[in-house]
């Protein structure tokens, strides 16, 4: 973490969107300061006069309804100083973008990082490359309104021959997005990947555990600031170590952000993503005959008809498919826990009338 000074806001990312808020906001008599780490029921915050440990107030902690209104890596926060080493927050900015988390089972999001100019999908060229999880991560930077890009990092682990195959792969089935290949052993595609990151923007790593991104993000700092994980024998992967979600600030002024690995990505809510991420079959799918046409089995359909005649890629219809499954499985365990919901009400109603009655007798 540098801990040197820095001269303005615009430095650790501030810009129009967020000044225009605080005065819309009427919260310009306040100092403002960006989160840069999470600890557990704490913060850390940084602007122009240092770094801070920082609690939110307590009537915040108390009027906060759900995990979203807490602040996360990345926000802008309106705080008072408490003393000199500790502030309170006070407001949380509204923010440019984000990336959530949606727990399965429990209806519950978590807020990931926030005000991301540019989230890179790490993939590893081992084990873990997989076309569909590029897909998967861009539903949640597309619903977060963040531009992903491509990272395919251990390079040095695969041949040529074979690192040509899976560029290929990639750029087929992902045209329009960056692809960067590099390896933190070789130093491969490191200056290149450096020179695309960009003063006051924030970016930030996603990714499987063990794919390299604290690697990357030591390289691009220049020293070995971040634990990096070991590499199990046993399983190949790397081993889980729990680290804190942290911001760090690159010497040519852009600002980066860690993230532990997450296992899963949790993929409920994401339908607009989906849609978005999709276009290509949403607008087929207008001029199929059935309007709740599913595309799988239906005559009529434009979505089928395109992808007979080559000009719809296979994959990318059958990751739609199994995406749209998904969100649609969560819709309705929602309408299920409803409906029970409703019998039991309903059940409890008659038992109070039963009693009623009997009171009566
Ligand atoms: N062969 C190879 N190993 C790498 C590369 N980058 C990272 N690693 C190793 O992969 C393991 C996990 O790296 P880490 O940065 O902790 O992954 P993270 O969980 O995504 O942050 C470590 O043992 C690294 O040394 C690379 O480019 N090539
Ligand atoms: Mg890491
Ligand atoms: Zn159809």
């Amino acid at each position: 973490m540098t801990t040197e000074t820095i001269k303005s806001l615009q430095d650790l990312g501030y810009h129009e969107f967020f000044e225009s808020n605080l005065k819309k906001l009427k919260l310009d008599s306040f100092s403002v300061a960006r989160v840069i780490a999470e600890y557990r029921g704490a913060y850390k915050v940084k602007n122009t006069n240092g770094e801070y440990l920082a609690k939110i107030t307590g009537k915040k902690m108390f009027n906060a309804l759900s995990r979203e209104d807490y602040p996360a890596v990345g926000d802008w926060v309106t705080i008072s100083e408490a003393d000199e080493e500790r502030v309170l927050i006070h407001k949380v900015l509204p923010r440019k973008t984000m990336i959530k988390r949606k727990y399965s089972g429990r209806n519950e999001t978590q807020i990931i990082a926030t005000n991301i100019d540019v989230a890179f999908i790490v993939e590893s060229v081992d084990r873990d490359y997989n076309l569909n999880r590029f897909e998967r991560y861009f539903a949640i930077t597309k619903d977060g309104g963040i531009k992903p890009k491509i990272l395919l990092n251990k390079i040095d682990i695969i041949s040529k021959e074979e690192l040509d195959l899976k560029s290929t792969q990639i750029k087929k089935r992902f045209s329009d997005i960056d692809i960067f290949m590099t390896s933190t052993i070789t130093n491969e595609g490191i200056s290149k990947l450096k020179m695309d990151l960009v003063k006051g923007k924030t970016y930030c790593f996603l990714g499987s555990s063990g794919v390299g991104k604290s690697s990357l993000i030591n390289k691009l700092i220049g020293k070995n600031i971040i634990k990096t994980e070991d590499i199990s024998l046993r399983t190949g992967r790397g081993k889980h170590v729990t680290t804190n979600r942290e911001m760090y600030f690159l010497r040519n002024g852009s600002i980066v952000i860690d993230n532990p690995g997450m296992r899963e990505v949790g993929m409920t809510d994401t339908d607009i993503g989906i849609d978005n991420l999709f276009d290509e079959i949403t607008a087929l799918a207008k001029k199929c005959k059935y309007i709740d046409c599913t595309h799988i089995h239906e005559p009529g359909c434009e979505v089928l008809t395109a992808l007979k005649a080559g000009r719809l890629d296979e994959g990318k219809y059958l990751n739609y498919i199994k995406l749209k499954k998904e969100t649609d499985y969560y819709k309705m365990s929602e309408l299920e826990k409803r409906e029970k919901d409703r019998k039991f009400s309903k059940f409890i109603k008659n038992w109070k009338k039963q009693l009623k009655n009997r009171d009566i007798d």
